[in-house]
């Protein structure tokens, strides 16, 4: 009889722990937001894209939601990473724009970001990758100290990141406030409106270039590992980078930070710079898409979200993990160097069947890749529910049963849409291309604006017009049609709409 009690309270005890083991997985489930920088919404095969294979992430959007009408706020880098950070429109912010290499940090410190979020919860945080969210206190700085504030002053225990974006100086890594690698006898210097110290530019030295810069756009100043940058610098030979070990080198540093953190729950910013310029993959990736450089690039990040995917698994952490994967704006071919994806493009067209790209008003310029992964909570599916990159701060303070921050005004509780359990997402939503659009019930209403309708150096539509453009989205997702003059009752209501918006919170 005593042996039978025994048992019978072990069995009991065994269950109460396995519920509570299952139940704290759930509530704190590791969170890995990996962030792309122009990936456009055809680039990927689960996307339908036909003359490029993306194995890893296609498995990764066949055990989660993919999402056919997720987006960015922008349509360009900076903005699109400030409101992934604070959970509001960048616009509503001024000076949130594409930031130089030395720009000074941009996001608040003294307010709830994403990152504070997780930290708030017990999680050990870290970004590894872009971050071109600007460092220290103002432009003029010393990058040869402790260059702060930064990422770990907005939210991360751990960064190791590169300032800005590829193709501009300082070509550095920094972990932490430090530059890696930097030999205190080669200070490094960065100006970017004159020219400093000895090194060759590409505009006077186009014969020391691997990859020739694009006639009239610039990147053509200090020449870094035989590409010509946007910005000059000097010195910090040693610690400069190869961009054949970049993305090497942000997954390492990932990994590492996935082992050292397993047994804790654990949020990873993980930005990789791929396909942004200038697209120059590791060898082994080279020549594999017959695309160029750019589909290599492609190749490339695809092989890198499948790495972190086996490591996941490996340590036992791929259930109760979520990811996140998407990317800051739409896709450019030519965005300051010669390389082949311009002549590519009729054999894959990066945006798919959307109009303009990166820098536009039209749904190239947001509508992006949008992925979420959660195998112990999500059941598989493909979603069209309007959802944002602003709405991952309020659905993930849901998710981990935090307090929506108050300044995350336009951030939404998304958990539903986010998990699968509805396609209900936004009803409302504003994107910014060059000039602002509303997005509501699946029409789209983008403001009048003087601005040129066709950017000739990249060769995208922008969505300028000097009168009010209306499409609409559900049965014309090529912005084709212009029907503002045939709905002139309902042009005008989404675009009182839209100046409602601005003006509230
Ligand atoms: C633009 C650059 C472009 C790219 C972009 C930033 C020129 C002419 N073009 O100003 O090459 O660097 O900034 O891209 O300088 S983003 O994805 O980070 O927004
Ligand atoms: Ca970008």
């Amino acid at each position: 009889m005593k042996q039978i009690l025994f048992l019978i309270l072990i069995a009991n005890t065994l269950g109460a722990f396995a519920q509570k083991q299952k139940k704290t997985l759930k509530d704190k489930p590791n969170v890995i937001c990996i962030y792309v920088d122009d990936l456009g919404y055809g680039d990927l095969s689960c996307y339908g894209a036909t003359n490029i294979k993306t194995p890893n992430l296609d498995k990764l959007a066949a055990g989660g939601i993919r999402f056919t009408n997720g987006h960015s706020t922008s349509a360009t880098c900076t903005p699109s990473r400030f409101a992934f950070m604070t959970g509001q429109y960048p616009w509503r912010t001024k000076g949130v724009a594409i930031l130089p290499g030395d720009a000074a940090l941009i996001v608040p410190t003294d307010k709830v970001t994403l990152p504070k979020l997780f930290k708030q919860a017990g999680y050990q945080t870290a970004i590894v990758g872009k971050w071109h969210l600007g460092l220290g206190d103002q432009v003029e700085k010393n990058w040869n100290g402790e260059v702060k504030p930064g990422p770990n002053e907005v939210g991360f225990d751990y960064s190791f990141i590169f300032p800005a974006t590829a193709d501009r100086v300082p070509t550095v890594f920094l972990e932490n406030h430090k530059v890696v690698a930097l030999d205190p006898n080669d200070p490094i210097k960065v100006d970017y409106y004159k020219q400093i110290g000895n090194d060759p530019t590409g505009k006077d030295h186009p014969e020391l270039l691997k990859m020739q810069s694009s006639p009239g756009q610039g990147h053509n100043q200090t020449i870094v590992n035989g590409i010509g940058r946007i910005g000059y610098m000097s010195g910090g030979k040693l610690a400069r980078w190869v961009d054949e070990e970049l993305s090497s080198t942000f997954l390492d540093n990932a990994k590492a930070f996935i082992e050292g953190n397993q047994k804790k729950p654990f949020f990873l910013y993980f930005a990789l710079t791929e396909p942004h310029v200038p697209r120059m993959p590791a060898t082994q990736f080279r020549g594999k898409s017959g695309l160029g450089l750019r589909g290599d690039a492609i190749l490339q990040m695809d092989w890198t979200v499948g790495e972190v995917m086996k490591q996941l698994k490996a340590l036992n952490l791929d259930d109760n993990t979520v990811i996140v994967f998407t990317s800051d704006n739409g896709p450019v071919l030519n965005d300051g160097y010669l390389d082949e994806a311009e002549a590519k493009y009729k054999d894959h067209p990066p945006m798919g069947k959307l109009r303009g790209g990166k820098y536009s008003a039209f749904e190239g310029g947001t509508r992006v890749p949008f992925i979420v992964s959660w195998p112990t909570m999500i059941k598989p599916k493909v979603s069209s529910a309007l959802v944002s990159q602003v709405d991952l701060m309020a659905t993930f303070a849901s998710i981990i049963k935090q307090p929506i921050p108050k300044e995350a005004t336009d951030s939404e509780d998304l958990t539903k849409a986010f998990l699968g359990q509805s396609d209900q997402g936004r009803s409302v939503y504003i994107t910014q291309g060059g000039s602002l659009s509303i997005v509501k019930d699946g029409w789209k209403y983008i403001t009048p604006s003087n601005g040129q309708a066709f950017n000739k150096e990249v060769q995208i539509e922008t969505g300028n017009a000097p009168t009010p453009q209306l499409y609409n989205l559900n049965e014309d997702i090529g912005e084709k049609n212009n029907l503002a003059e045939k709905y002139p009752e309902r042009t005008k209501e989404l675009a009182e709409l839209l100046e409602k918006m601005k003006q509230s919170k």
